[in-house]
């Protein structure tokens, strides 16, 4: 079965609440084998938003990559997630990093996710969980140490705990 990374982000209301309850949800769906430590980071993009806390998660399913795209947002819808402007702020985002080493591009979903490079509030996380992950190439160590100055805090150890 492939192995899928997930990035959970949320900046409005009880954010480790949300992120609980989406791991819950998920966990319900799919066999979760690792979830990182709890990161928190001002907005990216669009800046004027309360800070954000991210963590990333990995499991393991046999479905495809859109039924997965579908049951996310429902989850999302679930958890009261109202989409009013790009990047705008949100109880809870829930993104595939990776699918597999599948590569995607629908109008849809496009995986890998096309700005994960960019982000060290992705990129942290997923270090945690997965330290020699490399996709052609390029690996998540070495894109980290490429984005200096990004500041993500260490918030809490798990979800259940901050
Ligand atoms: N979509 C395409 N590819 C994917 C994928 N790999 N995973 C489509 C999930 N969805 C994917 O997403 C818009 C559409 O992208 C979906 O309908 C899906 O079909 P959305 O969640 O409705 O909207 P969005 O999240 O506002 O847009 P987008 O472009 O996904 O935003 P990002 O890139 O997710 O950025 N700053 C910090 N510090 N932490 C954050 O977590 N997140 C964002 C959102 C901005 N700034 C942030 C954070
Ligand atoms: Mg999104």
């Amino acid at each position: 079965m492939p192995l899928v990374y997930l990035s959970l982000g949320s900046n409005l209301g009880e954010r480790c609440d949300y992120l609980r309850r989406a791991i819950t949800m998920l966990d319900e769906h799919y066999a979760i084998v690792a979830i990182s430590s709890v990161y928190e980071t001002a907005a990216w993009g669009k800046t004027d938003q309360p800070d954000f806390l991210n963590l990333v998660l990995a499991l393991e399913t046999p479905v495809d990559p859109i039924t997965l795209l579908d049951t996310i947002q429902a989850i999302e819808t679930e958890l009261g997630r109202v989409r009013r402007e790009r990047w705008g702020e949100r109880t809870i985002d829930i993104d595939i990093l990776f699918f597999g080493d599948q590569v995607i591009d629908q109008a849809r979903l496009s995986v890998p996710h096309p700005r994960l490079w960019e982000r060290a509030f992705v990129l942290k996380p997923l270090y945690e969980i997965a330290p020699t992950l490399s996709f052609r190439g390029r690996s998540i160590q070495q894109a980290l140490a490429d984005l200096p100055g990004q500041d993500v805090r260490y918030y809490a150890e798990t979800a259940t705990d901050c």
